[in-house]
């Protein structure tokens, strides 16, 4: 099922679902790589959500800022490459959506475990907004926040569950967004955690 959630937003239920075993396959690979890290903001504030990336570009914060960058800070080696798995489904969720041509360059890897969540944010440290992004859900369910151009905008209220994906672009992509605190549960394949796909063009 496809929905629209606003202008440039689609909703893709369950999109990921014939994937799941060969994306947790690959996920696990990954973190064997790279493993999950709670990365610091340049405020100097942990973040609640752990993260790695795969493919040419990482997505990295520090007390220095935020950037992509080649090599994974913690071993000074490359990021693992993107799974062909990771990227076919990427391209065909955005050619679903209406975005043709989406070739991802960066993934990052999401894991919330109960209580983590994100603040409301942009998404620019991308060179081009033209591109889409394209996110996956899997594990538990959480509640996303959609919010509007200014931060002050009050959000609304999307659950996305395991293998929902989202396409954002065009008038979507500059949009602040985040994710509620993640409740608690269990889930079949992936235990009590939620993990989020977020592929972007970076450069
Ligand atoms: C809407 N991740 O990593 S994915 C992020 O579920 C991030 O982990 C959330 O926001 C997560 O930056 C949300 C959905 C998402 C990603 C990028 C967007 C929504 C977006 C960019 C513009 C508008
Ligand atoms: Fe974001």
């Amino acid at each position: 099922s496809q929905e629209a959630i606003a202008e440039g937003a689609v909703l893709l239920r369950g999109f990921a679902r014939p994937f799941e075993a060969e994306l947790i396959a690959d996920l696990h690979a990954i973190v064997a790589q790279a493993p999950f890290r709670h990365m610091v903001t340049p405020g100097g504030h942990q973040m609640s959500v752990a993260m790695t990336n795969c493919g040419s570009a990482g997505w990295v914060t520090d007390r220095s800022g935020y950037r992509y960058d080649s090599n994974d800070p913690e071993s000074a080696k490359p990021w693992p490459a993107m799974p062909s798995s990771f990227f076919r489904l990427a391209a065909q969720a955005a050619a679903q959506a209406g975005f043709n041509d989406f070739a991802p360059d960066a993934c990052l890897i999401n894991r919330y475990q109960p209580g983590a969540k994100m603040s409301l944010h942009q998404d620019k440290d991308e060179l081009d907004f033209g591109a889409p992004i394209v996110s996956v859900s899997l594990g538990l369910p959480a509640i996303f926040l959609w919010g509007g151009l200014k931060r002050s905008d009050k959000p609304r209220r999307f659950p996305l569950k395991h293998g929902d994906i989202v396409a954002w672009g065009g008038p979507a992509r500059l949009v602040f967004h985040g994710v509620a605190p993640l409740a608690d549960g269990e889930h079949a394949l992936l235990g009590r955690q939620r993990i989020n796909l977020t592929f972007r063009k970076a450069r």
